[in-house]
């Protein structure tokens, strides 16, 4: 009986790895998977309709509930909140009832070499888990709510109206060198002084916080979470603190402000855009108190096959230096949007087919072409923010994660920009001068060989000679837990590591330690680290001496919990990378 059993579950699994084999899909690398399946959606706790497929095994509402729970924490961030695919395969009842539940039992509790995880075998879900996920996945997808404008009114707080604001600077710090430090796991960041390393405050902000921007004149941060909720710091008080907040969607990662003067009118500081995972759509609000005044809509055709995705997710966002635009990335239709806010009642939107799966990118150093990847596709879409038009689209290496990129002069190649990869150990190294440099334009003209895979950002400064690659997703610790530093001058020698983690001098409480983002201070002779941990780990952030690549400052405090992303106030005004 029991070798009965067994030979069922081999020739599953010998149908799995055919499917698999022939699948489009590329495989995900486990770097990549841990990146994916790092957090729980947010749109996992909100109200949603069950709708029960009659083809599809029965299950109990309580069963429904605790499936759709472990859906939303573990799966939808590579299945898609609607299960039409995103990173993985879609999980539709079309294709899922057909394979029936001891097929997909198999497949989700010994993974695939396309890159399922192998959720019973590693321990993550029990057998009943698996059986209910099995069931679960052959009925409807419920839908989680929409998100209109009078629902992010309803949670829109103007806490310090303009008209009570500062009207001059009323604190002593150099604001422009002031570090927002992502306090992941807390829901807050920590404004720290870059002089003197002090913290300047604790500011509450959304679930799981992701990023900051800073407004156009260097005066407001805007942080977003994950839950979409969107916090306004202003610089100018005695102790930096919100003056505003909003939530602009149920789940989400991006946001930046208009930046643009010139031509055609004087933009700074007058909008915000935010781009949201759920609902899939954008909206842009008043750049002084983020009343919102226009959501855009994501869902529409993919730009290769043509097909309807009903939930197109916002990546990265970029406010153009050209004209009166955002430039909108949207993942699953591969679709870059040039969203013109000069006339907010009449938007127009120049859309640019891209490649599948945007994420994140930056500008190069003219600011005039912005580089994107497209992760699951292999490539860089070069977006010419002058002509809104696609510049080039470049094949580099396996699942590129620039974050926004480094920017540097190569000694024989000019003007360069450079992306590290999730998937391989390389850094690609970009063309970006189509003038003085044409043969090398948008162009890779070198491959440099890193540390390891597991790359997340990647950074360099004007004043620089050096390139810092981060690796904190390799699954070697002495690899996620030090960044490897090239001489700009003399590239072809490698790169010395620095051991960060190990500078950082934490206690030895088996923190995971991984050494997150370069970013360089306002003047560009210092490069910031974060070290982190876990929530109830020791974390802290490490400065180096850029020109002698040495330990310069430790902050470590414990009210800087789970720190990630850092962004210095004038290099991120600035685009300066
Ligand atoms: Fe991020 C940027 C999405 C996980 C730290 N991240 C971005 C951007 C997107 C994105 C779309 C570009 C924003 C922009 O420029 O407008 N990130 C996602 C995810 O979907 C993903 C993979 C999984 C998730 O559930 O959120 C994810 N991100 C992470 C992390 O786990 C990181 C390492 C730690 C953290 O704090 O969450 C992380 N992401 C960052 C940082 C940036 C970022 C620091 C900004 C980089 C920059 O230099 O601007």
């Amino acid at each position: 009986m029991k070798n009965l059993r067994l030979a069922g579950v081999a020739a599953v699994l010998l149908t799995i790895w055919a499917f698999s084999a022939h699948a489009q899909q590329k495989p995900v690398a486990p770097m990549e998977k841990a990146y994916q399946a790092n957090d729980a959606s947010p749109v996992g706790s909100e109200p949603m309709v069950h709708s029960v497929n009659p083809k599809a095994p029965p299950m109990t509402v309580a069963e429904f509930d605790v499936a759709r729970k472990i859906y939303f924490e573990r799966c939808a961030g590579c299945h898609g909140v609607l299960r039409k695919g995103a990173t993985g395969k879609p999980l539709t009842p079309d294709i899922t009832v057909g394979k029936g539940t001891a097929y997909l039992k198999v497949f989700i509790a010994y993974g695939s070499p396309a890159g399922m995880p192998n959720w019973q075998t590693s321990g993550e879900l029990t057998e009943a888990q698996v059986d209910l996920m099995a069931r679960y996945i052959q009925h409807e997808p419920p839908q989680p709510p929409e998100w209109s404008l009078a629902d992010m009114k309803s949670t829109w707080k103007v806490s310090v109206q303009p008209k009570d604001r500062p009207t001059r600077k009323m604190n002593n710090y150099n604001i422009a060198n002031i570090f927002s430090t992502t306090l992941r796991d807390t829901g807050e960041v920590a404004l720290i002084d870059g002089d003197t390393k002090q913290i300047i405050n604790i500011v509450k902000t959304g679930y799981a916080v992701h990023i900051t921007r800073t407004s156009a004149s260097g005066r407001y941060l805007f942080v977003i979470g994950r839950d979409g909720r969107i916090n306004m710091i202003d610089l100018w008080m005695p102790k930096p603190d919100n003056v505003a907040e909003i939530r602009a969607g149920l789940e989400a990662r991006s946001v930046d402000t208009s930046k643009y003067k010139g031509k055609e009118g004087d933009f700074t500081d007058k909008f915000v855009i935010a781009g949201d995972y759920w609902p899939p759509q954008f909206v842009i609000m008043k750049g002084d108190t983020l009343e919102p005044l226009k959501i855009v809509s994501t869902r529409g055709m993919t730009v290769d096959t043509q097909e309807y995705h009903p939930e197109p997710r916002v990546a990265s966002i970029v406010a153009s230096h050209f004209k009166p635009e955002f430039i909108v990335n949207v993942k699953e239709t591969g679709k870059t949007l040039m969203v013109n806010y000069a006339d907010m009642n009449a938007l127009k939107i120049t859309e640019l087919g891209s490649a599948r799966f945007l994420h994140d990118g930056g500008w190069d150093s003219t600011k005039r072409y912005f580089m994107v990847a497209a992760n699951q596709s292999n490539k860089i879409g070069v977006i010419d923010a002058k002509e809104d038009k696609l510049a080039a689209i470049v094949d580099v290496g396996k699942i590129p994660h620039p974050g926004r990129g480094a920017n540097f002069v190569h000694p024989k190649f000019g003007p360069v920009w450079a992306t590290g990869h999730l998937g391989d150990d390389t850094i690609s190294l970009i063309g970006t001068d189509p003038v003085k440099h044409k043969d090398q334009a948008f162009k890779v003209v070198q491959t440099l060989k890193g540390q390891g895979g597991g790359s997340l950002f990647i950074k360099s400064h004007p004043k620089s000679t050096h390139l810092y690659v981060d690796t904190p997703l390799n699954p070697d610790p002495k690899l996620s837990r030090s960044v490897a530093v090239y001489d700009i001058n003399a590239l072809d020698k490698g790169f010395k590591v620095l051991p960060i983690a190990e500078w950082a001098g934490l206690n030895a409480d088996g923190g995971a330690q991984r050494v997150v983002q370069p970013e360089f201070n306002k003047d560009g002779d210092e490069v910031w680290f974060a070290v982190w941990s876990a929530k109830d780990k020791q974390s802290a952030l490490v400065v180096v001496d850029d020109k002698t690549l040495t330990l310069k400052a430790v902050i470590k405090d414990p009210r800087i919990i789970t720190p990630t992303g850092h962004f210095n106030v004038n290099n991120t005004q600035n685009d300066v990378y």
